[in-house]
């Protein structure tokens, strides 16, 4: 074979954006030798390929950022409340700094396949350069929403203008000054990057296939007392944020039923959570999530809300959701995305009634309208929490392939392991609770989990650690027992795999709460890895 052997190691992570950065922190406290393979030129992830005009993170920085240092959480500073996507990649970057992590990350190296041998209980990974490497455990850091998706329009690829995809946006950034732009996709990047290119552009047609709910930000420079609150603070919140929280933010959670209330009170209630901004909107009752009657008392509100910011009622109308309850699509959260609407050189286009019927040499023909652009952006979305690992060939057990296994929709136990994949772990896999939750707490506590089990293996001399057949489909009943209890699959959503053609429709992430699930985690792992075969010895096939 033209591979040629390049490293034999305890642990090959793959991905370098903060799970992956902190596994190699953590794994080498353990005295492992590890390395992460990186696709990218420089670490960060999401943080390193979503580089769109506007691109910044829905929780705001005091909660999205590392607990596991305190002198590091205590000595970063943070210039807004939300941090914008620069800002997020310079940390990123302190951090492998910081932790002196560069040395062992190769960048520019895609891992094309990762295959498990039986006889010695080793995983080898094999490189798009060619190289293999080979491991005793295999950490997938690969992200959540890390293949970016371009939908499949007729003469896509006829367009002779420029084309971006938000989540694949050039490091030089895009000057949209003077030109007219089209723009297909109204999720989260949409919301984010349309305000900021409307300002620049000469016109901007927005083509909206289903509207989404969006809440203001209120964003701001890093108030002083507000940053000092936080960190006296520090351990206190981020406690309660892992072990108390449904999804690991720390804040204003409603205890009580929006239906136990006035309508008087809840309005008052939504209005002072509305005027704050952010996330905490959908704290406000406990039920919003559960009860679509009091769902609909929250969406109304933002409806009316849209109504009020957006002067043409046409428009306005058409920016409505009315197809699932807020909060079952990701929440959005914006600056002036609503209000970009009132500006002369932005359009809305209703896609839902008139449809694209194909992408020309010059612009976007609907059914009923030709379009003419000098630059196409697709925020088309990804193939989320299966598609970076569908894309690799993954082999475990018996030569088992990753992707027939989940051909019917991905099976794991914990969102941390496969049955059929010994030594093999997942970062915020399907069936945990990942992309429902800040991204960070989710990541400390699986590298932790990881860590701590790798640790065991060693300690006690084992070979390899796989899920059972019986556990993980006891979690997948679990999961989805605990999806169906809310309204979540009422969505056509990204979490439902709903917006790839195709794929099962199944609820991905596990919304039990981050709360719950770490204490799942625990106790599984103090009960001996319940559900797990431990492999004293490695099973030496013979010669
Ligand atoms: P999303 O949230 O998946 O949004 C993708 C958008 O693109 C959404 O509005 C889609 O409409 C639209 N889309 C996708 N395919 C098509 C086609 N074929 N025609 C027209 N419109 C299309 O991706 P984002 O990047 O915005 O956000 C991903 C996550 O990143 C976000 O949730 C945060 O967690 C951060 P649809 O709704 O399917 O009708």
């Amino acid at each position: 074979p033209a591979e040629r052997d390049v490293a034999q190691l305890d642990v090959v992570i793959v991905g370098a954006g903060f799970a992956g950065l902190y596994l190699l922190h953590r794994l080498r406290g353990l005295g492992l030798t590890a390395r992460a393979y990186e696709a990218g030129s420089g670490v960060g992830g999401t943080w390193f390929w979503n580089r769109y005009p506007g691109a910044r993170c829905d929780v705001e920085s005091m909660q999205y950022s590392f607990s596991f240092d305190d002198e590091l959480q205590q000595s970063w500073k943070w210039s807004e409340r939300f941090a914008a996507q620069p800002e997020i990649l310079q940390y990123a970057n302190h951090i492998a700094d910081r932790y002196d992590l560069r040395r062992d990350i190769v960048f520019n190296t895609r891992i094309t396949a990762a295959t498990f041998d039986e006889s010695s209980a080793t995983w080898t990974v094999t490189t798009d350069r060619g190289e293999r490497v080979t491991a005793r455990y295999c950490v997938m850091a690969t992200g959540c929403l890390s293949t970016a998706r371009l939908p499949n329009i007729k003469g896509i690829a006829s367009f002779q203008g420029a084309t971006y995809h938000t989540g694949h946006w050039p490091h030089e950034g895009v000057d949209f000054t003077g030109k007219t732009v089209g723009i297909i996709g109204t999720g989260s990047s949409a919301i984010q990057s349309i305000p900021v290119i409307a300002e620049q552009a000469k016109h901007l047609t927005v083509f909206q296939r289903t509207p989404n709910f969006s809440i203001p930000s209120r964003n701001s420079a890093m108030p002083a007392a507000y940053e000092a609150e936080w960190k006296d603070d520090y351990p206190t919140r981020r406690q309660r944020a892992r072990e108390e929280t449904r999804n690991g933010i720390y804040g204003d959670w409603g205890q009580v039923s929006a239906l136990e209330v006035s309508a008087g009170d809840r309005r008052a209630e939504y209005e002072r959570r509305w005027t704050k901004g952010g996330l905490e909107f959908m704290y406000a009752y406990n039920d919003l999530g559960l009860k679509k009657e009091a769902n609909d008392t929250a969406a109304e509100f933002v409806r009316e809300k849209i109504r009020e910011i957006v002067k043409d009622p046409k428009t306005a109308e058409l920016l409505c959701p009315y197809s699932y309850p807020i909060g079952t699509k990701r929440i959005c959260v914006d600056t002036n995305y609503f209000e970009t609407f009132n500006r002369d050189n932005v359009t809305l286009v209703d896609i839902r009634s008139a449809p694209i019927d194909e992408i020309t040499p010059h612009g976007v023909r609907t059914q009923d309208t030709e379009y003419a652009f000098d630059c196409l952006v697709f925020a088309t979305g990804f193939d989320a929490m299966t598609g970076t690992l569908e894309a690799m060939n993954i082999r475990g057990r018996d030569g088992l392939a990753l992707r027939d296994e989940w051909a019917a929709g991905p099976r794991t136990y914990l969102g941390l392991t496969v049955a059929g994949f010994p030594n093999m772990f997942l970062v915020t896999g399907p069936g945990s609770p990942s992309v429902l939750s800040n991204m960070i707490v989710s990541i400390e506590q699986h590298v932790d989990w990881i860590t701590d089990c790798i640790a065991h293996l060693t300690q006690s001399g084992s070979a390899s650690i796989e899920a059972s057949r019986d556990a993980q489909d006891a979690w997948v009943d679990h999961v989805n027992e605990r999806a169906n209890a809310t309204l979540y699959p009422q969505a056509a959503s990204w979490y439902m795999g709903a917006n790839i053609p195709g794929k099962p429709r199944i609820f991905m992430p596990y919304i039990g709460g981050v709360g719950n699930y770490r204490k799942i985690c625990s106790d599984i792992a103090s009960d001996n890895y319940r559900g797990f075969a431990i492999e004293k010895a490695i099973a030496r096939a013979s010669a």
